[in-house]
């Protein structure tokens, strides 16, 4: 087991001790990143106490601590999922071959760019989040945000952390441009478009960290498959982090739409909003627009970036290692969806070059799930009102399906058909008042606001009642 170093300034199971270097170019980041959390991280509360888990060894179990921290305070570090003994670079034209400890100079450009790609999205999802704190639910509900938010603090120092390590100045400087984007900023925006849209309302929360959160899931198990070692390391112990954030998301649309329906049954008329909740066809809307813009996070269908990582060895496909047998991806193709004039055309493409398809796969599958679940819960309620995940040439602005229209199903229709149908796929400017309107903060211990069921348990194994904020 490797354990944390609290005695340095920068908790951390790398031995910064030992590279004072090293040590010295994250002490010099480290006030510019203070600076940022308290200009850009969550709006108020930075004096409260929050019970708060915090990483203090890299171990399968027993990694997390819990108590009050104020998150200023939060001992942000540093840690890397222990080393595999003999592991071997897991797919492309390299498989089998010793990872590498270093990074290979062909690959230097190519992997500072996926590094820093990946490094952007952690601020940028805290400053997104910024003001959500005000309108929280309730404390548990508070609390969760906090995690999630501090987590994707640590996430960028460990972004941050590889920069340093083993990009040099350029990597620095990479370092120091993470903290100097901002999201939704016109000149100096966050670099993936969804990072970019204001997640100001609790609705649009649980769809963030239910589906970005969940491309976050993915983009880093495929990362977790790179040859460059301290790259994999770095995100195996990430995604343990992450599951937190996913089950936040789930479980909190979960709550929204168990009580819509609850009060869409209770209504005469089965209206939810005349009983204060949120109806299913607006919450349907919220989930057309996140995944949606969460779907664009793969990259285009077809992307030679992503064959040459892929074949270089700094990508893998998700259980790359464990689930595949076959590792060089060559001489295998797959059919995608190509829009030619008015119709749609299926061809093959070599199977490298649609790996970005591939992981979507992965991860639209595991949406489907999530909404199979759901409309159970609606069922149970007793509505035969179902939940759908819109198809993924739905609402793209990136890759194949881009500058095209299409209906939730998929099918193709043209832009006028798309704008007259508009408010019923996607959340209106009314919508988006009335679920502002909802928004007003329950910050006494056990209470919850009323749009939303309490949730199913506790945190740490304490009661849904305990002070997870404290407010004296
Ligand atoms: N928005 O061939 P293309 C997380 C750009 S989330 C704007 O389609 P490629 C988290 C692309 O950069 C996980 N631009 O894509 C979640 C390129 O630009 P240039 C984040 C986009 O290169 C919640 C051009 O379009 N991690 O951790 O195959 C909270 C054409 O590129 C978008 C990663 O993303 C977009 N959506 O792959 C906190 C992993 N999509 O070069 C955290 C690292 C594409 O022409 N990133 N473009 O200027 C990657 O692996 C790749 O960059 C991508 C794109 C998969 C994102
Ligand atoms: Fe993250
Ligand atoms: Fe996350």
């Amino acid at each position: 087991m490797s354990t944390i170093d609290y005695n340095s300034s920068i908790p951390n199971n790398v031995n910064l001790d030992s590279d004072r270097r090293l040590q010295r170019a994250l002490e010099r980041w480290q006030p510019g990143y203070l600076q940022w959390w308290q200009e850009m991280g969550p709006d108020g509360f930075q004096a409260r106490d929050i019970y708060l888990r915090t990483a203090i060894s890299a171990d399968s179990d027993g990694w997390a601590h819990f108590d009050y921290v104020k998150m200023p305070d939060y001992r942000w570090g540093i840690f890397l999922a222990d080393p595999e003994a003999g592991r071997t670079i897991p797919g492309g034209d390299h498989a089998g071959k010793p990872v590498w400890q270093e990074v290979p100079g062909e690959h230097r450009t190519a992997l500072r760019r996926i590094i820093v790609t990946q490094g952007d999205t952690e601020p940028a999802s805290v400053e997104q989040q910024r003001q959500l704190g005000k309108t929280a639910p309730s404390l548990y509900d508070l609390r969760n945000l906090f995690q999630v938010n501090v987590e994707e603090g640590r996430h960028l120092w460990a972004m941050v952390y590889l920069l340093h390590s083993y990009f040099g100045k350029e990597g620095r400087d990479e370092a120091d441009e993470l903290l100097a984007r901002r999201s939704g900023d016109a000149d100096k925006p966050r670099i993936l478009d969804a990072f970019n849209q204001p997640c100001d309302d609790w609705l649009s929360f649980f769809c963030f960290t239910m589906f970005a959160d969940r491309d976050g899931k993915y983009q880093l198990a495929a990362l977790a498959e790179s040859g460059f070692d301290p790259l994999s390391r770095t995100c195996r112990f990430m995604l343990t982090e992450e599951a937190h954030h996913m089950f936040v998301g789930d479980t909190g649309l979960e709550r929204i739409i168990r009580r819509g329906a609850e009060l869409t049954v209770l209504d005469p008329n089965g209206d939810a909003r005349a009983q204060g909740g949120i109806d299913l066809p607006t919450i349907q809307r919220f989930i057309n627009y996140w995944l949606s813009y969460c779907l664009d996070l793969f990259g285009s269908e077809v992307s030679t970036n992503a064959g040459d990582w892929f074949g270089a060895g700094l990508k893998g496909r998700f259980g790359e290692a464990r689930r595949y047998d076959e590792h060089s991806a060559l001489d295998q193709a797959k059919t995608l969806t190509f829009v030619e004039g008015d119709r749609l055309v299926e061809r093959e493409v070599p199977l490298r070059s649609a790996m970005n398809e591939v992981l979507r796969d992965d991860y639209y599958a595991e949406c489907e799930n999530a909404v199979r679940r759901w409309n159970k819960t609606i069922a149970a309620a007793g509505l035969s009102f179902e939940l759908t995940v819109p198809h993924r040439r739905f609402h793209r602005r990136q890759g194949l399906y881009a500058g095209a229209f299409f209906d939730p199903a998929g099918a193709r229709i043209d832009e006028a058909t798309f704008e007259a149908q508009r408010g019923e796929w996607l959340f209106t400017d009314a919508d988006k008042a009335y679920v502002n309107g909802l928004m007003t903060p329950v910050h006494e211990a056990g209470k919850m606001a009323h749009w939303i069921a309490p949730p199913r348990r506790g945190i740490n194994g304490m009661p849904f009642e305990f002070e997870y904020v404290r407010f004296d």
